[in-house]
C-alpha cells in the first residue's frame, strides 16, 4: 500500500501519517496531469485528500470566487487522477459548512443538498459538496471506491493563525495573547452567541485513519463530538488557559455567520462506540502550547 496525503502540510494533513505527502511545489494539484504523473510514478494506492483552499468566515466572505474556483478544480482533479490511476480507495473532506443553511437539526449526511449554504460560505460549500457528487457518480459508473468525510471546525497544533484568514480558535489564541502583551482589549468578532462544533485535529488524524481503512459507504460519515459550544465560552475558555484577566469585548461589525450548526455523529458513534475525543479544555491546552513554542515564526 503506499499512501498519499494531500494537503500534507496543513492542520489536518500535518497530523495524518502517509507515505507521500508533497508540497504545492512538488505537486501541482491545480493541473490533472501532473497528479496522473505523480500517482503512477510512486504508485500510489490509497488517498487521503485534505489539500483545499481553506479559511475562516472573513476569507470566505472575501474571497468567495477564489475559494470555489480553487476546491472546484483541485478537488476534480484529485477524484479523476484516482480513477484513471486505479486508487484503490480516496477519502476526501468536505466540511459541516455543506449543510443548508435552513436545515433540521441535528445535520445529518442525507441533508447536504437540500438547499442552500449559509451566505457566509456558500461558494466554498458548494465546491466541497461536489465531492460527494463526484465520489458516488465514481461509484456508480466506475466502482470507484471513493469516500467523504464531514468533520466540524476542526482546531490544534500547526493551524493557521493568520488574523485574517483563520479560523476563530487560532485567531483568539492570537488575539488574546496580544491583548496579554498590550495591556489591551480581547476582542471577538460577533456577538459571540453561534454555537460550533469542534473537533481537535488528533482526533480527526485517529478517526480518518478509521475511515481509510473500515468505512466504504457513499454516504458523507459526519466526523464530531456530540459538544457544540458558544463562541462567548471558547473566547472565556481561552482567556482562562491564557491568563487574560481583561476585558472580553464583542465587535458587531463583524459578522456571526451561521447561527449553530449542530451534526448528526450517530454513525460514528455506531461504528466507533468507544471513540474517547479529545475535551475542549485540553485541545485547547495544547493549541496554545503550540503557539507559544512556534510564536515567533507566526508572527513574523
Ligand atoms: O471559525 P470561523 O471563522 O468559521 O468563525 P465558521 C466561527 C465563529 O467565530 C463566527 C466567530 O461566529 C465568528 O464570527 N469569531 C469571533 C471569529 N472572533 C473571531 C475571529 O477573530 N476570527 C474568526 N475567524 N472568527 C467556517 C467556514 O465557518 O467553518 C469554513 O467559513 C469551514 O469554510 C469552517 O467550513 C469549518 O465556523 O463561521
Amino acid at each position: 500500500m503506499s499512501l498519499l496525503v494531500t494537503g500534507g502540510r496543513g492542520l489536518v494533513g500535518s497530523a495524518i501519517a502517509g507515505d507521500f505527502k508533497p508540497t504545492r511545489d512538488e505537486l501541482d494539484l491545480m493541473d490533472l496531469e501532473s497528479i496522473v504523473a505523480y500517482l503512477n510514478e510512486n504508485q500510489i494506492t490509497q488517498i487521503i485528500h485534505c489539500a483545499a483552499k481553506v479559511g475562516g468566515i472573513k476569507a470566505n466572505m472575501d474571497q468567495l470566487g477564489e475559494f470555489f474556483y480553487a476546491n472546484t478544480i483541485i478537488n476534480t482533479n484529485v477524484l479523476e487522477a484516482a480513477r484513471c490511476c486505479s486508487v484503490e480507495k480516496v477519502v476526501s473532506f468536505m466540511s459541516t459548512c455543506v449543510f443548508p443553511d435552513k436545515a433540521t437539526y441535528p445535520l445529518s449526511a442525507d441533508q447536504i443538498h437540500d438547499g442552500e449554504p449559509h451566505s457566509s460560505n456558500y461558494a466554498y460549500a458548494y465546491s466541497k459538496r461536489m465531492l460527494d457528487v463526484q465520489s458516488r457518480a465514481y461509484r456508480e459508473q466506475y466502482g470507484c471506491n471513493f469516500v467523504t468525510v464531514i468533520p466540524c471546525n476542526i482546531y490544534g497544533p500547526n493551524d493557521n493563525f493568520d488574523l485574517e484568514s483563520s479560523h476563530v480558535i487560532p485567531a483568539l489564541i492570537r488575539k488574546c495573547d496580544e491583548a496579554i502583551n498590550t495591556h489591551s482589549d480581547f476582542v471577538i468578532w460577533g456577538s459571540g452567541e453561534p454555537w460550533r462544533e469542534f473537533i481537535f485535529v488528533g482526533d480527526v488524524a485517529e478517526i480518518t485513519s478509521w475511515v481509510l481503512n473500515n468505512y466504504n459507504d457513499p454516504a458523507p460519515f459526519i466526523m464530531s463530538p456530540e459538544s457544540e459550544v458558544q463562541i462567548s465560552t471558547i473566547a472565556q475558555t481561552i482567556a482562562s488557559v491564557m491568563g487574560f484577566e481583561g476585558n472580553i469585548v464583542y465587535d458587531s461589525h463583524y459578522p456571526d455567520g451561521q447561527l449553530k450548526k449542530p451534526s448528526d455523529n450517530s454513525v460514528l458513534r455506531e461504528l466507533m462506540p468507544d471513540y474517547q475525543f479529545t475535551s475542549i479544555e485540553d485541545g485547547l491546552q495544547q493549541s496554545v502550547h503550540w503557539y507559544k513554542e512556534h510564536k515567533k515564526e507566526i508572527t513574523t
